[in-house]
């Protein structure tokens, strides 16, 4: 703990006062001591000057929540720019079924409004309406989502009302997302707006329950590299209906039936939280948090769901594909547990995945030393969980109210400090329906950092300071590590491999990182704290 304590303070000695005292909220040192979590700041703005790795709303609402549903067309509302560097590169895969032909597929499609000077200038309402008649002329898409980049906000297009004409005018849903690039602190607020519109707009339109006993949806799963397929593999083993993998893999029809299961998963907490809630609130639908990265975490969420529909058939069900699966993977697990074990890491990831990979990492023997999220709330660092019953409608109506209270307490008591001990936090926790705790915090170890919108220079002196041998980052800071000669998986595309989640994905996932651990190129490279330096002699070469 004081090892650590030094370290952050000689990082924390380049910064000017002010900035320092902003940093030091945003990086907590695990300590096993405490009853809840520190205050870690988060969600805030970032300082102006300092590089940071966070995305804008319009990255958070097109590229995260809204363009992987596959049979819509997104258009991007803005300089070409903006959808030339959102499309594509996210991996959020999809495939025909029998409701969706392969023709009716367009996630994988760029479509933008390519606004132009003239544009700006005399507004780009009509260009837009122009481009819908057009897209709807060539594709007859079943849907169509408008998301507006910064200028749209600031020369002020009603996307709106041209999507209200456009639905008159075609007989298809035209949505408008008010998402500009900057509103908000980062991503996050983009995420908030595309909850907002499709929970406005299209869950509750269908009337058509998909057949079978247990009927669920996965949300805040987005496929990234095939992980919806492996999960809805496992899940069906089990023995549940996958009503919808939202919005990965996700027809508009199945969205628009969305509110018609029992059960709704939440994978990621941070991008689709706010539709498990409002539909908890308008439906009654309870939900769940669950991680389906890592095997232990695998298990632990299928045994959790089976418990909150208390049949004994389907814990039965899931205890065998637990069995099953496990024994299968296991053996080879174990071969690559043998290049990975005792490994450091450093995980830095977007706002929920971080935390994820920490499972998957203990299960490979790795310690995750330094873990951090770009734009997570403080929620995602603390953690939580309840596990609803759903026994009948009366109960499943009380619900909202359970997870309320459960929030409520722990967030203006167990999480504002008002210096519970350790036996009042087990007292509240016991008081609460609060069965499962588990976060980015609790699943450290004493001494580990826990850092949010970690910063370029923040990452340099802590691979300086901590070695680790592998980062698991995104597509910015990737490569100052591999500079600095400490392999790094990029983890939200996964490097083009995966999936990763469930018992195939991690297989994937372990036999990828001892790949990288043990590729000899890493040993090529002179890291900077091992180069000596050559005197500075002042002198102008040539
Ligand atoms: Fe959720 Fe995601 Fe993530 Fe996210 Fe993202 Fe992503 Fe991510 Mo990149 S929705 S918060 S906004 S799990 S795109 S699939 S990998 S930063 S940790």
């Amino acid at each position: 703990m004081d090892g650590m304590d030094t370290t952050l303070e000689e990082l924390y000695t380049q910064y000017p006062d002010t900035v320092k005292k902003n940093r030091k909220k945003h990086i907590v040192i695990k300590s096993e001591a405490d009853v809840a979590c520190p205050q870690i700041e988060a969600n805030t703005r970032t300082i102006p000057g300092i590089i940071s790795q966070r995305g804008c709303a319009y990255a958070g609402c097109k590229g995260v929540v809204v363009a992987p549903i596959k049979d819509m067309i997104t258009i991007t509302h803005g300089p070409v720019g903006c959808g030339y560097y959102s499309w594509g590169t996210r991996r959020n895969k999809a495939r025909a079924d029998s409701t969706t032909p392969k023709d009716k597929i367009y996630s994988q499609l760029c479509f933008t409004t390519d606004m132009q000077e003239p544009d700006i200038v005399f507004g780009g309402d009509k260009k837009l309406a122009r481009m819908i008649d057009e897209i709807v002329a060539a594709f007859h898409p079943r849907g169509i989502n408008i998301c507006s980049t910064c200028p749209i906000g600031l020369i002020g297009d009603d996307i709106g009302a041209v999507a209200k004409a456009a639905t008159e005018r075609h007989g298809i849903q035209v949505l408008a997302y008010a998402c500009e690039g900057y509103k908000g602190v980062s991503q996050s607020a983009g995420h908030h707006i595309a909850n907002n519109t499709i929970m406005q707009n299209v869950i509750g339109k269908g009337n058509e329950r998909k057949p079978g006993k247990h009927v669920i949806n996965v949300l805040g799963e987005y496929n990234i590299g095939g992980d919806g397929w492996e999960q809805e593999r496992i899940l069906k083993d089990c023995g549940y209906t996958v009503n919808c993998v939202m919005t990965g893999d996700a027809s508009y029809e199945d969205i628009k039936n969305l509110h018609l299961a029992d059960l709704n998963l939440v994978q990621c907490h941070r991008s689709i939280n706010y539709i498990a809630e409002m539909m908890e609130t308008k439906y009654g639908t309870p939900w769940l948090k669950v991680n389906f990265v890592g095997v232990e975490a695998t298990n632990e969420s299928l045994r959790q769901m089976a418990k909150c529909f208390s049949d004994p058939e389907l814990e039965k069900q899931t205890e065998e594909v637990i069995a099953r699966e496990t024994a299968r993977i296991e053996p080879a697990l174990e071969q690559f547990r043998k290049i990975c074990r005792g490994k450091k890491a450093f995980a830095f990831v977007g706002g929920s995945r971080s935390h994820h990979y920490q499972h998957l990492l203990k299960d490979l023997g790795m310690e995750v030393v330094v873990a951090g999220y770009e734009f997570a709330h403080r929620d995602d660092y603390e953690g939580r969980q309840v596990i609803p019953t759903i026994k009948s409608d009366a109960d499943s109506k009380n619900i909202p109210e359970l997870h309320l209270k459960a929030d409520e307490k722990l967030y203006r008591e167990g999480n504002e400090y008002l210096n519970l001990s350790k036996e009042q936090f087990e007292a509240l926790k016991k008081e609460v329906p609060l069965n499962y705790y588990e976060g980015m915090y609790p699943d450290m170890k004493n001494g580990d950092i826990m850092i949010d919108d970690c910063n370029h220079y923040e990452l340099e002196e802590l691979i300086k300071k901590l070695r680790p041998d592998l980062i698991f980052t995104g597509v910015r800071d990737k490569y100052i590590a591999e500079k600095m000669g400490i392999p790094a998986k990029q983890m939200h595309s996964y490097d083009y491999a995966g999936p990763y989640a469930g018992y195939n994905g991690a297989i994937n996932f372990a036999n990828d990182v001892a790949h990288t651990l043990t590729t000899p190129a890493w040993k090529m490279i002179v890291p900077p704290w091992e180069r000596i330096e050559e005197p500075d002699t002042g002198k102008q070469e040539g």
